[in-house]
């Protein structure tokens, strides 16, 4: 087998590259491939400094994670980057791309570094369950100091090479389509000066001086890591930097690593990295689908919704025509679109320039003629089959033939709207989630006539807008939806039975959701759908808006809200659920969190296995990329299906049956069979 790694010599300088597509991931034979090449630069006496760089789309993006949980091939990651890190000839990493994680490290490890201005670097490990394991946490904090360092290593965001210039982390930007050259001329002239080496660095007494640093940082990230345990590990790695020596801190990012990786956090974080790649795959597609190329997008209705899904395209430099009914809700739409763009560029997260640049791709309209030269359209009207039914025809009318015609509807069929259209191979359901602008997920939904090249255009459009898309079939709620309704049923049936319902939504908290489900009907409003008779009571949401207690937006709904939005359980609501409850004749017991958890999740997994075998997901784990990116589910357990797995589906089985709930075949057989979906 030929080595990803060859070596070319340009005078006095070796250079070093590495060529294995599609990231260049750091793998046994690139490795192996590193260190022999510097062996072979330190060996020959008229090699004078070497330069390491990457063919193709980036510079090492990290450890091959395919290896992990795997038996170690040598040379490992640490004793490679040291061995680069001993020459004493100087060694440059030129790159461009991604340096990420076990990349950054080569970086790191290396005496210089010098990139191209569009490079981005970072320690993504945390995405993973991990911290960086070849010495990451070590010589960063030594090469930027522990305050610059906190944020890669905790954060595990990317940062720009303009940054990374200013912060230290390298040396030298170079020129866009010279990196080699202007590698090379940067590495002789440091020929024949002393090498400096991260681990020498003293930059992270930063932290030495102000230890209070590491539990500020902390702090300000409570939210963000609530329930992970890999950021605590990584706070305490770049610390350890500061009160270590370098081979004790060492041994201590490989204690917390070691520890981390053999951990379930790890192992369901590394199952959502592949399974967000793999639901962007639909398994009857050919890889090599003709695309159409998607110039123009029309979106239907500028309300909450359709201003939101305009936002991702116009933020992805596509232009958008946005249609509605009348002038005044056209002009408010817009003028949200605006102001959130303005919000955004406070933050510091836009210029002036670029709002104006997003706002400049939008067209107004009232007139469905406008969209007839969009080569996709977004229908996000209200969610009613003949409102639907009636877009569609006169979308079919107007927009031109080859354009595709995509719903937003949650739960709607998508068959059935089809119907309403001469062209139902060109439409499909893109269920985007409450803020679209801001929600990672879409739930594609494929018709039974949606052609190939229809949904290859669409899964691969969603990468471009920033969205991580799953495909779903055509069933009522789709994969989400769905499985949520079987959630809610049981939180209510659980209230009926004597559950508080903060308990309910403690429960869920605790398991790691950003809320619960009665604090979600509060934010979203109890009122939604209500038919506002206050004298018609047949629910205990229905009592709720009798009685004025409409959610957030009330100032009280299942709970009382402060002006901070501190809520606090409300005695009224009890005694509306405890009436309800005496008036269906229900008795009222003390019921556990463990009752509470099971009764809520269990019906959900047993729901996926159904969506499973009927065929409206591909696979489980596309299941756990739709209740990871749109419902909150807690990454760090992978998602419903992978959860269930961890949890043992046997005992989820035994646990819907104790429970007397339904257990489907498909759940039973794979719990017999392996306990496993996939
Ligand atoms: C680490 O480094 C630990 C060390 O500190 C310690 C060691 C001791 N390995 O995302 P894409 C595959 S942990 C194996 O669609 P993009 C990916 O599955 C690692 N495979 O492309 C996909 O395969 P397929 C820290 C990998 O252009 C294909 O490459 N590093 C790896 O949108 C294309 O990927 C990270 O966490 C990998 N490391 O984005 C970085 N990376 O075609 C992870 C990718 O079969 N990677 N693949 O579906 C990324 O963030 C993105 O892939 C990247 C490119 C930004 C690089």
């Amino acid at each position: 087998m030929t080595s990803p790694i060859r070596t070319e010599r340009h005078d006095n300088v070796l250079v070093v590259i590495s060529d294995n597509p599609p990231v260049n991931a750091l793998g046994q034979a690139v490795r192996a491939g590193l260190k022999d090449a510097i062996g072979e630069a330190l060996a020959d006496d008229s090699v004078e400094a070497v330069v390491i760089r990457c063919d193709g789309q980036t510079f090492f993006a990290g450890a091959d994670i395919t290896e992990f949980g795997k038996p170690p091939v040598g040379p490992n990651l640490p004793e490679t980057l040291d061995a680069m890190e001993a020459s004493d000839k100087p060694v440059v990493a030129a790159i461009h791309g991604t340096a990420l994680g076990g990349g950054c490290e080569v970086a790191l490890a290396c005496h210089y570094r010098v990139a191209v201005p569009s490079a981005k670097l970072g320690l993504p490990e945390v995405k993973l369950g991990l911290i960086p394991g070849a010495a990451g946490t070590q010589r960063l904090p030594r090469l930027v100091g522990a305050e610059s360092a906190l944020p890669l290593v905790v954060g595990g965001n990317p940062i720009p090479a303009k940054k990374a210039e200013k912060i230290g982390l390298l040396d030298v930007l170079v020129g866009e389509d010279s990196l080699e050259a202007d590698a090379i001329a940067f590495a002789k002239t440091k020929i024949g000066q002393p090498v400096p080496r991260s681990s020498e660095g003293k930059e992270n007494e930063d932290g030495v001086r102000d230890p209070d640093l590491f539990d500020r940082f902390r702090a300000s990230q409570a939210r963000r890591i609530r329930g992970f345990d890999a950021p605590n590990a990584a706070i305490e790695a770049v610390k350890a930097a500061g009160e270590l020596s370098y081979a004790d801190g060492v041994a201590k990012e490989r204690e917390l690593f070691m520890k981390l990786m053999g951990g379930t956090q790890s192992a369901a974080m590394r199952h959502y990295f592949f399974a967000e790649r793999a639901a962007n795959k639909i398994d009857d597609v050919p890889k090599d689908t003709q695309l159409i190329p998607i110039k123009k997008v029309g979106v239907i209705g500028a309300g909450t919704m359709g201003g939101g899904i305009a936002m991702n395209f116009l933020s992805a430099g596509i232009p958008v025509t946005i249609l509605e009914m009348a002038q005044d809700a056209l002009d408010r739409g817009t003028g949200v679109i605006r102001k959130n763009y303005e919000n955004t560029a406070k933050k510091g997260r836009m210029s002036a320039e670029q709002v104006d640049q997003a706002m400049g791709l939008l067209t107004p309209t009232l007139s469905y003629d406008d969209l007839a030269d969009c080569d996709l359209v977004i229908e996000a009207v209200y969610e009613s089959m003949e409102v639907k039914k009636e877009v569609f025809g006169k979308l079919d009318e107007v927009v031109k033939q080859g354009a595709i015609l995509a719903s937003n509807t949650s739960y709607l069929d998508v068959d059935e709207i089809a119907t309403a259209t001469k062209r139902p191979g060109y439409v499909l359901g893109m269920h985007f989630f409450s803020p679209a602008n801001v929600m990672k997920l879409l739930e594609v939904v494929r018709g039974k006539e949606t052609r190939h090249d229809v949904l290859a255009t669409v899964m691969k459009l969603s990468k471009k807008i920033g969205k991580v898309a799953a495909v779903s079939g055509v069933c009522p709620g789709f994969i989400g939806n769905r499985m949520l309704s079987k959630r809610q049923e049981q939180a209510n049936e659980l209230l009926m039975e004597g559950a508080n319902y903060w308990e309910v939504d403690e429960v869920l908290l605790d398991f790691g959701f950003p809320m619960g489900p009665f604090q979600m009907g509060d934010l979203a409003g109890i009122d939604i759908g209500w038919h506002r008779d206050p004298s018609k009571v047949t629910t205990i949401r229905e009592a709720l808006c009798a009685v004025g207690r409409f959610g957030q937006k009330a100032g009280k709904g299942f709970y009382d809200y402060d002006e901070a939005r501190n809520r606090t359980p409300s005695d009224e609501v009890k005694q509306i659920i405890a009436d309800f409850a005496a008036k269906e004749g229900k008795p009222q017991r003390e019921i556990s969190k463990d009752e509470i958890r099971e009764r809520l999740l269990y019906p959900m997994v047993n729901e996926g296995a159904l969506i499973l075998e009927e065929g409206m997901a591909q696979r489980a784990s596309d299941i756990d990329v739709v209740w990871i990116n749109g419902y909150g589910w807690p990454l760090y357990t992978g998602g419903p299906m992978f959860w269930a797995q961890t949890v043992g589906l046997d005992k989820v089985v035994t646990g819907l049956e104790r429970y007397g709930l339904p257990v489907s075949n498909y759940l039973r057989t794979k719990a017999e069979n392996g306990g496993k979906f996939d």
